[in-house]
């Protein structure tokens, strides 16, 4: 990394990073989310809705290793006894399998199952950090602040799914433990197009009362420049 800084074209206004402070971060791009007969299939929705984001996100994240940023892997899962999963969170709703259920592609949910992985086109490399998070935050009940704070992280680049519920909620965390969050449109997507929009109206709004919000051609543009 020769030069340390870059700025990113963005709303509410560019934003400049020092790359070096910098880590790109996946949400949940797991196939208990992204393919059918998985956790959010059996919540009723159309996994089919999230497939968008996996071509803008795999051009950041090659650009990303490329230029050496640290690189955050999410995945949403519960030990295979359950013990960190809140009743709360398995009684709700009617889904048509639960969190533990098997399903076509393990336990829905469940660590170490196949579902509960990353899909292949983003999979990890070894040298990656990977946060197994119980909760739809990525900071919850998680390691992912110290390791931000030992690689001296201030900024957070982040996309995944979904918009809404797990980039929201992870920038949200973040946002009050002081990192610049600045969100890749098209690396994010949502069961729900219109959540997905007003998601990321949320972000930026009174001028970036969140964050920030870009996309991956800006990203790639600031990473080349
Ligand atoms: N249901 C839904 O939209 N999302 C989740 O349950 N988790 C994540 O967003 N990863």
């Amino acid at each position: 990394m020769t030069n340390l800084n870059g700025t990113i074209a963005a709303e509410p206004e560019p934003i400049t990073l020092d790359w070096s402070r910098t880590a790109l971060v996946i949400i949940d791009m797991q196939r208990d989310f992204m393919e059918p007969g998985g956790f959010g299939e059996t919540l009723g929705n159309d996994v089919g809705q999230l497939v968008r984001a996996v071509k803008p996100i795999a051009t950041v994240l090659q650009a990303a290793r490329a230029v050496g940023l640290l690189v955050v892997h999410t995945r949403e899962g519960h030990l295979p006894d359950l013990s960190d999963a809140p009743p709360a969170k398995i009684e709700r709703g009617a889904p048509r399998l639960r969190i533990g259920d098997p399903g076509p592609m393990g336990r829905i949910l469940i660590r170490g199952e196949a579902g509960h992985d990353i899909i292949p086109e983003l999979y990890p490399l070894d040298s990656e950090v990977v946060i197994d998070k119980p909760g739809k935050g990525a900071f919850y009940a998680t390691e992912l602040g110290d390791i931000l704070q030992k690689y001296g992280i201030e900024n957070l680049l982040v996309c995944g799914v979904t918009t809404e519920v797990c980039v929201n909620t992870t920038v949200r965390e973040a946002n009050d433990r002081g990192y610049r969050c600045v969100v890749i449109s098209d690396g994010c997507a949502s069961y729900f197009p219109e959540f997905h929009e007003m998601g990321l109206k949320m972000i930026k709004a009174q001028g970036g009362i969140f964050g920030w919000v870009t996309d991956s051609a800006a990203v790639l543009e600031a990473l080349a420049a």
